[in-house]
């Protein structure tokens, strides 16, 4: 970042020691922690390329690219400017009866891109609400077909799909689940995860074992019976709970069990989507198709909330029936499409296209993987893996507290200028792409020597 801009950014009037922390009730945070604490180094006041700024003034290298949304990097010009132009020609446009021609472009762009004969796009706000509404979608599908019975949705252990109650119904992650447990949906099964350190330790890319694993799906059809469920949903690799790839054949597998007895496979690819696979989504990466996408962050660089879902064109075709002058799908949001965050995706679509960004991630992930990798034999490191250009370290735990080791490590790492998300004892990488050759060895190396320190 340039001097300039770092001095604008370390505002005088950030006043940190005086801010008042309390009202904001902050998302996913240990907010007593964080307000005692008051921590300087976890105030973030700019944001330029591979960097944040804070109100320290001190440079953070983006090692998650924001939450896995700003994988271009941040403040990148040309979204930017088209975000600004968006601003001067219309704030906001009503999608419900009403539309923006952009709102049509972007969906013919994504539409383009997307895998197989997905090309009928729902715009939302958020990756909760994609999923949101890719479950209603699928239920509604099976409904119009006479096949109102199909009511269970099948998740997967350790599986993150936001926090809306579909999603924390399909998800799998415990601490998101149990407070609510009396709000979630019923019927709602779960495949078992495929992470198992045994049979996998130290995998890069795929690991080899674990496609039987789908076949599971055969013992919970058989269970429920095939006539009950609605739909599978899957993230093709999970990145939430630390970078969980899936086995080679896994997918495919999963497909195969789908078709044959009238599930929708339904991919959330909220981090997959957009370049981070190699590929413009996971399943073209893995090469398997499903009926359904889910997606938001990278689709517009995580510059406006924004998220959506693809359907096959055949399951957007059945619910267009009734009056032609009938509403076919009571669902929306008042936000849905909204300009800015349209104009943010037409640029960053531009983007993936002129400058290969999907490529280009593929060509960070070979860094990444010798990187990640070379911390093999680290203390308390137990395993690291990769795909594409995400990557994650886990832990062995500090013996009685989980999770703690991770934190520790987190601060290290923020000491020496990298900010580094965990999850349990995991940390999980993904740079943005624009970051250097230079920038990933020191991302590695800074990271080693975190993990040496809190050993
Ligand atoms: N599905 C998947 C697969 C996700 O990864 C969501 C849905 C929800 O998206 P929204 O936009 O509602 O947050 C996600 C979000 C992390 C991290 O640290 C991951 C997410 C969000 C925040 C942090 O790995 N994934
Ligand atoms: N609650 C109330 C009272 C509303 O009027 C609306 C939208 O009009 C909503 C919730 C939903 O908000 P959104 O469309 O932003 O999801």
């Amino acid at each position: 970042m340039s001097d300039v801009a770092l001095e604008a950014a370390a505002d005088p009037q950030v006043d940190a020691a005086s801010l008042n922390l309390d009202p904001y009730w902050m998302p996913f945070t240990h907010n007593r922690y964080f307000k005692a604490n008051r921590p300087a180094d976890r105030l973030l006041v700019g944001a330029e390329g591979a960097y944040y700024v804070t109100s320290a003034g001190q440079r953070l290298f983006d090692g998650l690219s924001g939450l896995w949304c700003s994988g271009l990097g941040h403040s990148e010009s040309r979204i930017k400017d088209a975000v600004k132009r968006q601003l001067d020609v219309a704030d906001y446009i009503p999608g419900f009866q009403l539309a923006s021609p952009d709102s049509f472009r972007l969906a013919e762009r994504i539409a383009a891109v997307a895998p197989g004969d997905l090309n009928r796009v729902f715009f939302t706000n958020s990756g909760s609400e994609a999923v949101d509404t890719a479950l209603k979608i699928a239920i509604g599908y099976h409904r119009l077909r006479g096949d109102g019975a199909r009511t269970r949705f099948i998740g997967r252990e350790r599986g993150y799909h936001g926090v809306g109650i579909g999603g924390i119904s399909v998800g799998g992650m415990v601490a998101n689940r149990k407070m609510f447990a009396p709000m979630m949906l019923p019927g709602v099964d779960h495949l078992p995860h495929t992470h198992n350190l045994s049979e996998m330790a130290f995998s890069r890319g795929q690991p080899r074992w674990g496609a039987h694993l789908a076949d599971e799906l055969e013992r919970l059809v058989a269970l429920h019976d095939a006539s009950t469920i609605a739909a599978v949903i899957v993230e093709p690799m999970q990145g939430s709970v630390g970078v969980i790839v899936p086995p080679v054949g896994y997918l495919e597998r999963l497909r195969e069990i789908c078709t044959k007895h009238g599930i929708l496979l339904i991919f959330d690819e909220v981090i997959c989507g957009f370049g981070r696979m190699g590929e413009w989504f996971g399943a073209q990466a893995f090469g398997v198709t499903p009926d359904l996408i889910t997606f938001a962050k990278g689709v517009n660089n995580g510059t406006v909330p924004m998220g959506g879902v693809i359907a096959r064109q055949d399951i957007h075709d059945t619910f267009m029936q009734g009056p032609e002058y009938a509403v076919e799908l009571f669902h929306g949001y008042t936000y849905s499409a909204h300009p800015l965050a349209v104009a943010a995706a037409l640029a960053t679509i531009d983007i993936l296209h002129s400058d290969g960004i999907p490529q280009r991630f593929a060509a960070l992930g070979a860094l990444m993987e010798e990187g990640i990798h070379s911390l093999r034999g680290e203390p308390n490191v137990i395993d690291t893996r990769n795909y594409a250009a995400a990557a994650a370290v886990e832990l062995a735990p500090i013996p009685g507290s989980p999770g703690l080791r991770a934190i520790q490590l987190f601060q290290q790492a923020l000491s020496r200028g990298l900010l580094v998300r965990f999850t349990a004892d995991t940390i999980a990488l993904a740079p943005p792409v624009i970051s250097t050759e230079s920038e990933i060895h020191q991302l590695f190396e800074g990271l080693r020597a975190a993990i040496r320190a809190v050993a």
